[in-house]
Parts: structure tokens; C-alpha cells; sequence
């Protein structure tokens, strides 16, 4: 297992979009178990390939208390979207950065798992904000082209000083 570095905005990776993943082998169960020490350690709920710098389908989740729950979406697609929910976001790859989203309340989630085998499942809550949130990285996507633009660009000017602190 290895810890993997997070990127973080304005890294244009984050803006590529991620493509399907052909097949599920050995060699991309060690990225998604890579993925999930990562997430843990950062600490987060979520991580998209993207974030770690590799261009396929793949997220990670974990939204129970006890972090027991790990959840590996291959491929994800959400096949069904119901209601509307906002919630308090925030990203890995936006260190610092909050904003309310407004999202589905429900989806259903097509994938594949850890082992290609393909599921559905149906999500609410926190775990249907984390999917949709982890699938628009797939999509080049970040939770602050949801906001408006003036809280974008507040947004995208906390990044830009905190960036400059940094160096
Ligand atoms: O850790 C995370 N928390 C979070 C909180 C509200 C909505 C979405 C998220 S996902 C985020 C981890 C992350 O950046 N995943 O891409
Ligand atoms: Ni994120």
C-alpha cells in the first residue's frame, strides 16, 4: 500500500476528463486500495482517480461514522436522479474552500466493483452528495463551478492567496 499525493487546484489534471476503465485486474485493485489509505489518511469521504493524478473511472467512498463501509465504484454511472438537496461541500483538491451545492436527493448508481463485477445501487444523503460529487471529478468537474460566479471567484481567491502563502 502507498500513500498518494493529492493535487490541488488550479492543477489542470483536475480539469481532464477520466476515461472508462477496460479491465478490472490485480494492477488496479493495488490503485484502489492506494486510493482508500489515501482517503483515510487525508481525512476525507471521497476520492476520484483524478485527484491522484490517474485518468480512468474509479472512486472511492466512505461515509460511515466508523469508516468500515469502503465503497469501490468502477465506471460509475448514475442511471436515475430524484428531488433536490443543497449541502455544505468541500474537496481535498480545494483545501480551505466550502460552499452549498445544490444536488439530487437520490440517485441510482450503475458500476462495476473491486472485482468487475456490475451493480446497482440507490444512495441518499451524504452518500448520494459524495457520489455525484466523485463522478463530476471523473468529468473534469469541481464542487465550485456549482456556485455562483461571484462565489466562485471568492472562492478561486482563497485558493490563489493560500497558494501564494505556500511558496
Ligand atoms: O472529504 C470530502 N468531504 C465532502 C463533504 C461534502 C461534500 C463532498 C465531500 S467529498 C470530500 C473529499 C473529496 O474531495 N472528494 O473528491
Ligand atoms: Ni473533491
Amino acid at each position: 500500500m502507498a500513500l498518494l499525493d493529492i493535487l490541488t487546484y488550479p492543477d489542470k489534471r483536475l480539469r481532464q476528463v477520466a476515461r472508462p476503465v477496460e479491465t478490472v485486474d490485480d494492477r488496479l485493485r493495488q490503485r484502489v486500495d492506494d486510493m482508500f489509505e489515501t482517503m483515510y489518511e487525508a481525512p476525507g469521504i471521497g476520492l476520484a482517480a483524478v485527484q491522484v493524478g490517474m485518468g480512468e473511472r474509479v472512486v472511492v467512498i466512505d461515509v460511515s461514522e466508523d469508516k468500515d463501509r469502503p465503497l469501490c465504484l468502477v465506471n460509475p454511472e448514475i442511471v436515475a436522479s430524484s428531488g433536490v438537496e443543497e449541502m455544505e461541500e468541500g474537496c481535498l483538491s480545494l483545501p480551505g474552500v466550502y460552499g452549498l451545492v445544490s444536488r439530487s436527493a437520490e440517485v441510482t448508481v450503475r458500476a462495476l466493483d473491486r472485482q468487475g463485477e456490475p451493480f446497482e445501487m440507490q444512495a441518499d444523503g451524504l452518500l448520494a452528495v459524495c457520489i455525484q460529487h466523485e463522478i463530476d471529478h471523473l468529468d473534469g468537474k469541481l464542487f465550485i463551478d456549482h456556485l455562483s460566479p461571484l462565489k466562485r471567484r471568492r472562492a478561486i481567491k482563497k485558493l490563489e492567496k493560500a497558494k501564494k502563502r505556500e511558496s
